[in-house]
Order: C-alpha cells, then sequence, then structure tokens
C-alpha cells in the first residue's frame, strides 16, 4: 500500500502514478498548461506544475509534477510562496514572449494561457533580458481551413501530438532549438498549404491552449449576406452540430439543441434553414445503389473489391496525399454537405421560382476540413462559385450568436423550414456518428435486397463505441455475406489502408471517419476545455437517440428524398444524379 502526504493530507496511490495524477484524483488544482491528459503528453517544458517535495531521505527539491512519479512517504506542497513565485516568473516569461494582443485572438476569453494568468495574478510585464521573438514566429494563412500563428505559441507540443498520435500524420514538426524552437509542417520554410501530410481534420486546433491554432474565422460573411437584400441565404446544419453547439452555451454535451439552432438563425434573419440529415439520406440512396451494384458484379466475377465512404474530406485528403492507389475505391457519391449544396442551387430555386444566382448556401459543420471540401474544383459549378458557398465550424457558428446577443439556450424549439429539403431520416443523423454511415447504408442496402427489418438493429451492434476498427458482418440478399469495417481516428486506418494495398483485403465496404467518434468529435468543435474526449460518450448517445426517437429510421423511406427522385432526378444513379451527386478526386 503506497502512501503520500499532499498539502498535509495523507493519500494513497499506485506504482508509477504521476505527482499531478495522484493530486488530481484526490481534488487538488496544479496549474498546467503544456500538459494534456487525454493524449497521455507531459513533455514538462511549461514548468507550471510546478510543486516541493520534501522526500523520506535527502534533501527537499522542486519539481514539475506532470513528469514527476511520486514515492511513498514523500511530503508534497502545491501551493507554497516559493512555488507560487516561481509559476509567476515563469508564466511572466511566456507571456514576455507572446504576443500581447489578446482582444484580437480566436481565444481571447477562453484562452488557457490568459487563464493561467488570471489564476497566478499577473499584473507588470517582466522585466526581461532576452529579446522576445515572438513578433518574428511565423503566421502562415496559406491554407484555405486553417491559420497558424506563431506569435501566440507556447511550444507546448500539444499540436504535433495530437497530429502524431489521433491523425496519425505527423504533419505537425517541431523545428529549430531553444528560443528559435517553432512548429512548422515539415522542413523548414514549407508553407502549411504545401504539406503533403496535412488533411485538414483540425485535431490540432482543439488541444492548442491558445489562439495560435484555429480554423479561418468566416462569421462575418454570413451577417453580411443576411443584411444584403439581394441575397437569398440557404442553411445548411449538419448532424453532429445539433449535439455540439449546446456545450458553448451552457447545456450538457449531447444536448440536442437542433430546433433551438433554427430559431436563432431565423432570429439572425436567414431565409431558408434545413438539414444536412437530408441531404445525408440522398447520400445513402446513391452511394447503397453504387456499392451494391459494384458488390454484385465482383462477386459475379468472382473477385474481392474493398469499398470506402467518401462524406469525410479528412480521410478523402488522405487517401489522396498518401494512398492514391485507392482512389477507385473511394465512393463517387458526393456528401451529404456538397450534395446539399448542388441542389441548393439547382432543384430548391427551380422549385421555389427563385434566381439561383441570389442563393448563398451556408453550411455549419463540425468541420474544419470541410471549409477545404467545399472548395474543391469539381464542387465548383461555375468559375469561382461554389456550390456550398461558405462553411462554419460550430465554434464559429457559437461566436456568430454571441455577436448577435443570442442565448442559444434560452432560445425556442423551432421546426426546420420545409421546402421538401428538411425531412429527414434516424439514419441521417447517424451520419454524426462513428459507424453511422454504415448502419445508415446497411438499412437501405438491406430493404432494397428484400429483408425487413423492423427494428432497424441489424446484428452488428459492435459498429457502435469506440474501438478504433470495428467489423460486423452483414447478410444481403442476392450478394451474400459481405463484411464491414468502421475507423475513426486517421491514426487507426493504416492497418486497413495496409491490408487492402497488398490485396490482402477482408472487408468489402468501409467506413472512415478522420476524427475520434466521427464528426461528434470533429476538429471544429468548441474548444476551451482540457478534455475533447470526455465530451463523445454523451454526444454519441445523443445522436443515437435522436435516431431511435425518429419517426422515419431509414433514408428510402424520407417523403422529401422520395420525391426529390419523382420531382427531379428520376432514379438513384440517373445521368441528373451523377452529374449532381457524383464526383472525382485527384490521383
Ligand atoms: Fe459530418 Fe456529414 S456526418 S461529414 O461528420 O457524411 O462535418 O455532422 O455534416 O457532409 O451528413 C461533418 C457531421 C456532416 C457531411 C453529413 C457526412
Ligand atoms: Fe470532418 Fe467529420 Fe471527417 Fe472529422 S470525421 S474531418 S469532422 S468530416
Amino acid at each position: 500500500d503506497l502512501r503520500a502526504v499532499i498539502n498535509g493530507r495523507e493519500v494513497a496511490f499506485r506504482e508509477g502514478e504521476t505527482v499531478l495524477e495522484a493530486a488530481r484524483r484526490e481534488g487538488v488544482f496544479i496549474e498546467t498548461l503544456c500538459e494534456f491528459a487525454e493524449m497521455g503528453h507531459r513533455p514538462g517544458t511549461c514548468r507550471m506544475c510546478l510543486v516541493e517535495v520534501t522526500p523520506v531521505e535527502g534533501d527537499a527539491f522542486v519539481a514539475t509534477s506532470c513528469d514527476t512519479v511520486l514515492r511513498a512517504g514523500w511530503r508534497v506542497e502545491t501551493k507554497t510562496a516559493k512555488i507560487r513565485r516561481m509559476q509567476k516568473l515563469q508564466l511572466e516569461l511566456l507571456m514576455a514572449d507572446h504576443c500581447q494582443d489578446c482582444a484580437r485572438c480566436s481565444r481571447h476569453g477562453a484562452c488557457e494561457l490568459q487563464s493561467a494568468g488570471m489564476r497566478l495574478g499577473l499584473r507588470a510585464p517582466a522585466r526581461i533580458h532576452f529579446r522576445p521573438k515572438a513578433a518574428e514566429r511565423r503566421y502562415d494563412d496559406s491554407r484555405r481551413a486553417l491559420v497558424f500563428d506563431g506569435s501566440r505559441c507556447v511550444r507546448c507540443l500539444r499540436c504535433v501530438e495530437a497530429c502524431r498520435k489521433v491523425a496519425g500524420q505527423s504533419a505537425l514538426t517541431l523545428n529549430g532549438v531553444g528560443t528559435s524552437a517553432a512548429i512548422g509542417f515539415g522542413p523548414v520554410g514549407m508553407k502549411w498549404a504545401e504539406s503533403s501530410r496535412c488533411v485538414a481534420c483540425g485535431q490540432c486546433t482543439l488541444v492548442c491552449p491558445t489562439g495560435a491554432l484555429s480554423e479561418k474565422d468566416q462569421g462575418d460573411v454570413l451577417l453580411d449576406w443576411i443584411e444584403d437584400p439581394a441575397v437569398t441565404t440557404v442553411v445548411q446544419t449538419a448532424p453532429a452540430v445539433r449535439v455540439q453547439l449546446g456545450e458553448a452555451f451552457g447545456l450538457p454535451p449531447g444536448t440536442n439543441v437542433e430546433g433551438r439552432i433554427t430559431a436563432a438563425l431565423k432570429a439572425l434573419g436567414v431565409d431558408f434553414v434545413m438539414d444536412t440529415r437530408w441531404s445525408a439520406d440522398v447520400t445513402i440512396m446513391e452511394e447503397g445503389t453504387e456499392v451494391l451494384a459494384k458488390l454484385k458484379a465482383d462477386r459475379e466475377a468472382g473477385r474481392r473489391g474493398t469499398y470506402f465512404t467518401s462524406c469525410c474530406p479528412g480521410w478523402v485528403n488522405y487517401v489522396e496525399l498518401s494512398a492514391p492507389e485507392l482512389t477507385p475505391n473511394l465512393s463517387s457519391t458526393r456528401s451529404p454537405q456538397a450534395i446539399f449544396g448542388a441542389l441548393s442551387k439547382t432543384y430548391l430555386p427551380q422549385k421555389k421560382g427563385l434566381d439561383a444566382k441570389a442563393i448563398r448556401t451556408i453550411a455549419i459543420m463540425p468541420c474544419t476540413a470541410k471549409k477545404e471540401e467545399a472548395a474543391r474544383p469539381t464542387l465548383v459549378r461555375e468559375a469561382g462559385v461554389q456550390d456550398t458557398d461558405l462553411v462554419l465550424t460550430t465554434r464559429e457558428f457559437a461566436a456568430v450568436l454571441r455577436r448577435a446577443g443570442i442565448d442559444l439556450a434560452q432560445m425556442p424549439e423551432v421546426p426546420y423550414d420545409s421546402p421538401f429539403m428538411s425531412a429527414s431520416s434516424g439514419a441521417g443523423a447517424l451520419f454524426g456518428a462513428t459507424g453511422g454511415v454504415m448502419e445508415a447504408a446497411v438499412r437501405t442496402m438491406r430493404a432494397v435486397t428484400g429483408v425487413d427489418d423492423k427494428t432497424w438493429r441489424p446484428a452488428f451492434e459492435a459498429v457502435r463505441g469506440m474501438d478504433g476498427i470495428k467489423e460486423a458482418e452483414v447478410e444481403l440478399p442476392g450478394v451474400g455475406v459481405i463484411r464491414i469495417a468502421v475507423v475513426h481516428g486517421l491514426a487507426n486506418v493504416k492497418t486497413v489502408v495496409e491490408a487492402v494495398k497488398r490485396g490482402e483485403s477482408r472487408w468489402d465496404f468501409v467506413e472512415v471517419m478522420a476524427c475520434p467518434g466521427g464528426c461528434v468529435g470533429g476538429g471544429g468543435a468548441g474548444r476551451g476545455q482540457r478534455t475533447p474526449r470526455a465530451a463523445l460518450p454523451s454526444r454519441l448517445q445523443g445522436i443515437w437517440k435522436i435516431d431511435a426517437e425518429a419517426p422515419i429510421r431509414a433514408s428510402h423511406e424520407n417523403p422529401d428524398v422520395r420525391r426529390l427522385y419523382e420531382d427531379f432526378l428520376g432514379e438513384p444513379g440517373s445521368h441528373l444524379a451523377h452529374d449532381l451527386l457524383h464526383c472525382e478526386y485527384r490521383d
């Protein structure tokens, strides 16, 4: 039985536990900045987590608690005058070499550095004897979705760790040493947009403690269009946003704020508010038909092809950059965001007698990579005009609401506008959760091959949950038993990709979502909390609840989707459907 004393109180601890871990378990707060428990990241470089230790034998010493293993009999003090002075000095030195312009920072008010400064009582600037380098650190806005502001970087290396462990990409690197150390995107001087590894998933922005890594803030564009009487604004809201956005307004993770989002958008003055779940149902009609035809053809020819979902732009970027030989295996069906964009510029104006040129389509997404997807050349109908004109992340949208003085928590619940692009199924909601695109596709693929799954719960519970790779078998009459897999967190995809490249794949159909948990864990989610993963189970439960309570559970039963085919597209896979709802990838 191991025992030590922290701030005068005896505590039991486990072999190998750090001082910080034991202290946190006992409810003792220790200031930290670089450490990030969920990733096991404890470089001990920011020196905020200092404590004084008196060992059983030998002299007392000061240690960084995040990377010091606790020993039996130690007496640990976390709040002595000496410790507080050392922490304050350390923070003053960090601040002295940090951009001082907080008001213009994307993290103003939700910055971990700022919060530490407030807790430690920083007042006067430090008297420093070195030349600050903050202003010389690079500013890189070469990517469409993301910005790096080196003057705000504290070199905690959390982003480097997230890129390596969560995205599996190692696109972010630490270049240089000492006070010249800086985050880079490969070899020194390489621009972010030139990176051959970054997939724009934005997981780095979720862990950055300051405003060094952010999405490009485009909230004002939405407000400008709303104000312009010549513009018709059409907003789509993604499945995952409704279980994330409440967190920014004090509601528990997983609270479904779908109706309140619609009310807020209407209060802002948006003309049409519709649901990406609707176009997710359209995606299933196209992708289900496409994949079923490919599987049938393969079985008849006695070969195995492995087909991949393509609605996650992080994953599509990965294939194009790192596994181009798999490009033909990606479903050609566009993502729900892109399908909505195309139909909002064709079907909607035709049905409502609107001027297509006056329409601006805005997507509210949990995702930074969706900003880059919207600008793909294959999703731009005429030169310079994107099908989806603007993508705002969940946190940009939260900022827009604050700018307008709207408290989402206080909004009433309002239904979506229903110009035939809003009805949606539980399957469409599932898209926001890992395994959901697969579950939605299988529901419809089984139904069209003649299985009546009354409960919509075929025997593949296994594709729900948080394992990095999940597998199951599904019976499809006329095709046979198919093997499906679901991967989330790009770091987990390599096993599958390598097996397919070697011709040793055992899977027929694979869903890949770049972010942990799928879009509910997207890189555009709210931040400012130290535990982005902790919110995932509640957000997933929120999505599954929406499905369980939905009157329509499968995409092919959506009346607004049936109407789309009857009135406009004809059949899934028709010539027009191909033109508007499918695309090609770079190889
Ligand atoms: Fe997703 Fe989507 S489910 S990618 O995560 O497929 O961003 O939520 O909107 O497009 O529907 C994100 C979320 C979407 C799309 C949908 C898909
Ligand atoms: Fe974007 Fe979702 Fe893919 Fe993450 S999993 S990159 S949020 S589409």
